[in-house]
């Protein structure tokens, strides 16, 4: 069945930036007439390679809206003359799985539809983002493209093809233009089996037939990869997996893995003493690991993850190529980087920016702060990944301890290596005006260069700046990208506003400290001296009002 191709005007809106991941807004915004297809259309002209003849994956995590800008991604890639378009059933993909099939069949790109932790719903938010040929979020010369063509669009490109049933798995054909509808785990599990021996935590669950594993969902989109993987491929009970059915409004929740958000699997892990809990967001990138009694700092995480992989890890057995981090994550894989003797890079936030080092063979695992973890299996960071990393280290731990938890090889690893003790304090919501005060302060703190070698509340500067990144591959700059003070001890402190929320501003502080030994003290009774300083450096509750934050990690 041919098609007809329109060229529809439209005008220009205001704000269209993708911001660290891709654009995010209040659904309500994209329902407005046009707003969609302008940000589709700027996308498809913005296409490295083109749009005419491409090939691009397309799903998200499911939520509301997704199947009508689904819909509107079918009419305007066909009306730019895109050759196919590789959708999941239901257009369900979690972004590790869209990263995957981008590379897979290596397609042209891809374009993923989620706003990921956030909220989901007809009065919360949507989110579109490009993700280049190597399965990993366009780069900020992309994305400025992107930008300045929503500046200056005046029509769309759209074709008069009828509403696609997603639900039905297979291929349709109009004139020149294919829509193939793929089954959203199956490649997904296939890489997974590839990475792990599913066999060795297979008998490790054998072997100890009292070790509890529950994976909360969150009603977002690693339900139906999470059954997949853990019940009917690992074995375990098919209670292991909770709250498994993507909804449109992720039941209402917040599905941010973090200690607020996810509290009903903290309860649960508490109550039913359970060895091994798990929480992922709405698109199934970011992770959280938690135990009774034990919980898995994020910033920790890689580090034990990048120590392990080359023992426990079939896919790193020939060693580790490079490990990096986001600049506000703590230093806990350098030291594994140390050990190792390899190369460990520190990236601006935003997993946009690990791509070029994993193209250029220079970085094998590497982590964010903020529950994301993963490797160059894709370009996606991938919670699914993480959660079996560490049941891979646990079922390789158990050969020599067959009692082995969480905690021990926490304690073992801080034992090595000391411990970086760290937490993220975000303050959510903030009116714009008050938020850009703290970040006015701090920034003529870090100007006056006198501070350097000043002594506050007992910790020395040691170096004051706005972080700066220039990509050692491309060369590209990234200039402000978070307010760092850090003393001679190596604490530090952190600030820098959130690109990825879709209402006022939200401000994010992040400490780190580092003990050698002392490596048993609550978090929050280590690092509360550093909070106190950037509290008063700051003048945060003073300008904001906002006496406690809204979520501490
Ligand atoms: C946050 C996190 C960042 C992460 C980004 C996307 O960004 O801090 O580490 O890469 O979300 O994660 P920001 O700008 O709000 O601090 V996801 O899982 O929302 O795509
Ligand atoms: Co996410």
């Amino acid at each position: 069945m041919a098609y007809n191709i329109t060229e529809v005007p439209t005008t220009v809106f205001d704000g269209q930036k993708p911001g660290t991941s891709g654009l995010r807004k209040r659904v309500k915004v994209f329902q407005q007439k046009n707003y969609t297809e302008n940000f589709v259309q700027a996308i498809l002209s913005a296409i490295p390679e083109g749009a005419q003849n491409a090939t691009l994956v397309v799903g998200g995590d499911g939520r509301y809206f997704s199947d009508e800008a689904i819909q509107i991604i079918i009419r305007l890639a066909a009306g730019n003359g895109v050759s196919k378009l590789i959708i999941g059933q239901k257009g369900i993909l979690s972004t590790p799985a869209g990263s995957n099939l981008i590379r897979k069949r290596k397609a042209t790109g891809g374009i993923l539809l989620t706003a990921s932790h956030n909220p989901g719903g007809p009065d919360n938010d949507f989110g579109i983002k490009y993700n280049m040929s190597n399965g990993g979020p366009a780069p900020e010369g992309i994305t400025d493209k992107i930008y300045k063509i929503t500046t200056q669009i005046s029509s769309y490109k759209s074709a008069d093809i009828p509403r696609v049933d997603l639900s039905q798995l297979g291929t349709k054909t109009f004139g020149n233009f294919t829509v193939e509808i793929i089954d959203s785990v199956d490649d997904y599990v296939i890489l997974m089996k590839e990475i792990y021996d599913f066999e060795k935590i297979r008998k490790f669950f054998k072997s100890r037939p009292s070790f509890k594993v529950v994976l909360d969902s969150m009603h977002g989109v690693t339900g139906p990869y999470g059954k997949r993987i853990l019940v009917d491929e690992l074995g375990l009970p098919t209670n292991s997996s909770i709250n498994n059915v993507p909804l449109a409004d992720f039941g209402g929740g917040h599905p941010d893995p973090n200690l607020t958000y996810a509290h009903e699997l903290v309860e649960i892990v508490e109550r039913d003493s359970y060895d091994f809990g798990a929480a992922s967001d709405g698109d199934g990138d970011r992770n959280m690991i938690i135990g009774k009694g034990a919980f898995v700092n994020p910033s920790d995480s890689v580090a034990v993850i990048a120590a392990y992989a080359k023992d426990a890890i079939p896919y790193f057995k020939g060693g580790l190529k490079g490990l990096a981090r986001s600049m506000p994550t703590s230093g806990a894989i350098d030291r594994v980087a140390k050990n190792l003797g390899v190369e460990v890079y520190e990236v601006p936030t935003g997993w946009k920016f690990f791509g070029n080092l994993m193209d250029a063979g220079k970085l094998s695992v590497c982590g964010e702060e903020s529950f994301g973890t993963g490797s160059d299996h894709i370009r996606e960071k991938d919670g699914l990944w993480a959660i079996l990393s560490w049941l891979s280290i646990l079922a390789h731990a158990n050969d020599s301890n067959p009692n082995v938890g969480l905690n021990d090889i926490l304690n073992k690893h801080y034992e090595q290596y000391g411990r970086n003790y760290f937490s993220r304090y975000d303050y959510e919501e903030v009116e714009s005006d008050k938020a850009n005060k703290v970040m006015d302060t701090l920034t003529t703190f870090i100007n006056d260069k006198s501070n350097v070698g000043k002594t506050f509340d007992g910790y020395e500067v040691a170096k004051a700046d706005n972080f700066e990144y220039t990509d050692p591959i491309d060369n590209s700059v990234s200039k402000n990208q978070g307010i760092r003070i850090i003393f001679k001890d190596s604490s530090r402190i952190i600030f820098r506003l959130s690109g990825t929320g879709s209402q006022g501003a939200t401000i994010r502080l992040y400490v780190e400290k580092y003990a050698a030994k002392d490596y048993q003290k609550p978090t929050q009774e280590a690092i509360q001296d550093l909070i106190a300083l950037a509290l008063k450096i700051s003048k945060l509750v003073e300008f904001t009002g906002r006496k406690e934050p809204t979520v501490i990690t």
